[in-house]
């Protein structure tokens, strides 16, 4: 079988690192074959037709085919997998209205062009940043499309959050298991660790013997470092996260397609579970069941807890009443 997945700012960082990767097998296995359409503005189309030239040349077994395109009509056409990847940066003095405002412009006419181009069963992951709100608009786009079928990505936010959490504990990162992002791809998003396990056990415990004190440990250093782990990683390497957004790129649209055999964390869309208003895609606790996304519901939030999840779901609502504000909702 061949899946045609398109992917938008592919001529940018994280699209250079995430088509090979794809080419390879990563993302749906040594068996599927993989249909590329790179989707660019005018400006990033010569990178993209460079990595195109690139990926003849890595002579991929899987790869049967690449387009470079500027024409989103093009770029989705028969799509099964789009991954949103291109997005406007905040300029200077640019404020958030006008990052809204701005990506809203590009966000709205792609899940316009999804709904018209694309395949029926089509998946969506935005990347872009605020990549709840894009998404949130892209879905409202994107007409006879189901809402549940547009996605934000905060697995990056939880692989940080696993790692840190690994490399506190002094244990391999695939023993750390259960450690939910809430709410939005931003600094307020709240990476819990309230229900976590190590190889099979909470690890309440064994935290607390290595950290003592553990909510001052999770308010004062767990979690600002998994939040501003992109501040960090622009302030070490001199540019922003690359190769693990990609890679965090390729984990979600993997265990979306195949499933999972636990939690971990996307952006979808709310019916009100755990009290998020309806229709604002935030983060949860999710199990991906027969290629569909579904959040674990019934776990217990502490007041401490409720109030870290009620603050970024406060600034979702913020982000969702500008863009309804701007008349792009
Ligand atoms: P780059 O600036 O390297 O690449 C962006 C590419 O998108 C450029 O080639 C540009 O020409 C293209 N583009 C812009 N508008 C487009 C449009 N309307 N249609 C198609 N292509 C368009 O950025 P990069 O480092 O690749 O980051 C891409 C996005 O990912 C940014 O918005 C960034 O903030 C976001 N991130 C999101 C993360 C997440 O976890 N959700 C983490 C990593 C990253 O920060």
């Amino acid at each position: 079988m061949t899946t045609t997945i398109t992917i938008t700012g592919a001529g940018g960082q994280i699209g250079y690192a995430l088509l090979f990767r794809i080419a390879a097998g990563d993302l749906l296995g040594p068996e599927e074959k993989v249909r590329l359409r790179l989707l660019e503005i005018p400006q990033g189309l010569g990178a993209a037709e460079g990595a195109a030239l690139e990926l003849q040349d890595g002579a991929f077994g899987l790869l049967e085919h690449v387009e470079v395109t500027d024409d989103a009509a093009v770029g989705f056409d028969g799509t099964d997998l789009a991954l949103l990847v291109g997005a406007r940066p905040r300029g200077p003095g640019m404020e958030r209205a006008d990052l809204l405002a701005a990506n809203g412009g590009i966000f709205g006419p792609q899940g316009a062009a999804i709904a018209a181009n694309a395949a029926s069963g089509v998946r969506v992951t935005v990347v872009g940043n605020p990549a709840n709100t894009n998404a949130l608009i892209a879905a409202a786009s994107a007409d006879g499309v189901p809402a549940e079928r547009f996605t934000a990505l905060t697995r990056l936010d939880e692989n940080r959050a696993r790692a840190q959490l690994a490399q506190t504990l002094g244990v391999p990162v695939h023993t750390v298991r259960r450690v939910p992002i809430w709410g939005n791809h931003s600094a307020t998003q709240f990476p819990d660790i309230s229900h976590a396990t190590v190889g099979g056990k909470p690890v309440g415990e064994a935290l607390e013997q290595i950290v003592g004190d553990v909510p001052t440990w999770l308010d004062e250093t767990f979690i600002p470092r998994v939040a501003k782990r992109g501040a960090e990683i622009i302030e070490v390497r001199g540019s922003s996260s690359v190769a693990s957004a990609a890679s965090a790129t390729i984990d979600h649209v993997r265990d979306w397609v195949q499933g999972t055999d636990d939690w971990t964390s996307a952006g979808v869309v709310s019916h009100g579970e755990y009290g998020v208003p309806e229709g604002l895609i935030s983060s949860f606790p999710v199990r991906s069941v027969d290629g569909e996304w579904q959040i674990v519901e019934g776990l217990e939030l502490s007041d401490w807890a409720r109030s870290r999840v009620d603050a970024s779901v406060a600034e979702l609502l913020q982000e969702r009443e500008t863009v309804q504000a701007l008349g792009l909702l």
